[in-house]
């Protein structure tokens, strides 16, 4: 398929989709996101497209794992450089409108209801900004055999960044949808989305995601639901 800054070829039996951090703590009023004095509507362009993108890997197969960053209850996950950085109103841990902020279990740390994660998809907590570190993240991707990951999610400089770049060392093809990554700044969204396919793909390949649309769609057989189903034999 068409890509910058060359063509990208993937296998849709080993890549995955991998939608990073759409949570309510990034993409609505009230989460993490706005207490580190963000707009929070800055990323909301990218569920629209993400939805179609979710709609045909299902519809196709592909693995499909989430991410949320969160941290544990008492916070013994959570290091003081974190919880100290910038000068929040509210800080990792406490009680905002949807909840403990940024804390596993509460639902301003879940993934938005347009995008909620269906039967047989993988949901990664992670504490850090990559989706790497301190998770199984590893063990599922070698576990089902994936070698290409296409990635969306938020933020397009952060954890976006940090997880294309871990995985580009380890050894994965990263194709980033650049209209299913949000920043909250839009200059970052466009030089982080540069930063990836600069140098000739330092850390892997970036395209709309209606090319991959179109490409998905041409890998995989059509469902012709006016077909008959095919017998079930059993013996
Ligand atoms: N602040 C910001 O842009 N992002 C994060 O803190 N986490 C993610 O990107 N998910």
């Amino acid at each position: 398929m068409s890509a910058r800054p060359y063509d990208f070829t993937f296998d849709p039996a080993t890549t995955a989709l991998v939608v990073i951090d759409m949570q309510r703590d990034f993409l609505e009023p009230g989460g993490f996101g706005e207490s580190l004095g963000n707009d929070v509507s800055q990323l909301r362009s990218t569920i629209e497209p993400l939805q179609a993108v979710l709609a045909a890997v299902r519809a196709a197969g592909l693995t499909v794992i989430h991410t949320r960053e969160g941290h544990l209850p008492d916070l013994s996950d959570l290091p003081p450089a974190k919880l100290h950085r910038g000068d929040a109103a509210l800080r990792i841990g406490d009680l905002g409108p949807k909840g403990r902020i940024l804390i596993r279990g509460e639902y301003g740390q879940d993934i938005i209801d347009e995008l909620a994660p269906v039967d047989g998809e993988y949901v990664i907590d992670k504490p850090g900004k990559g989706a790497f570190y301190a998770t199984a993240f590893g063990d599922v991707l070698a576990e089902k055999g994936i070698t290409s990951l296409v990635v969306a999610g938020v933020t397009t400089e952060v954890c976006v960044h940090t997880t294309v770049r871990e995985a580009n060392d380890r050894g994965f093809e990263c194709l980033v949808l650049s209209d299913c990554v949000g920043s909250y700044f839009p200059e970052f969204q466009r030089v982080a989305l540069e930063m990836v396919a600069a140098q000739g793909g330092i850390f892997g390949w970036v395209a709309p995601s209606a090319d991959f649309l179109a490409a998905l769609a041409a890998s995989t057989p059509a469902a012709d639901s006016t077909l008959p189903a095919p017998a079930v034999t059993a013996s």
